[in-house]
């Protein structure tokens, strides 16, 4: 089991939405805690390559498990629009 912890957030400052963590790195077939909370703004979490796909309403912590069942690098993005494109993605390294 690998666990991460992220928040989710829209930043005023710079006028764009973040996810805390840029980047996980797991082995395959490890199972695979995300724990995400937002705590600014509409957001959701999604790894397409694994179809985790979670709304996460505001101030409430999102507990996302899946098994990293293939190795390579996955994008993990929030498809709320435009907030991918503005820089709220992360990368999601599965190693052999
Ligand atoms: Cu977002």
């Amino acid at each position: 089991m690998k666990e991460f912890v992220m928040q989710s957030y829209y930043s005023p400052e710079q006028k764009r939405p973040f996810f805390s963590l840029s980047e996980m790195v797991v082995k395959k077939g490890d199972l695979v805690r995300v724990k995400v909370t937002n705590t600014f703004g509409m957001h959701d979490f999604v790894i397409d390559e694994f179809d985790v796909k979670r709304e996460t309403p505001l101030s409430e912590e999102q507990v996302i498990e899946f098994t990293a069942s293939k190795a390579g690098e996955f994008v993990y993005y929030c498809s709320k629009p435009g907030h991918r494109a503005a820089g709220q993605w992360g990368t999601l390294k599965v190693v052999e």
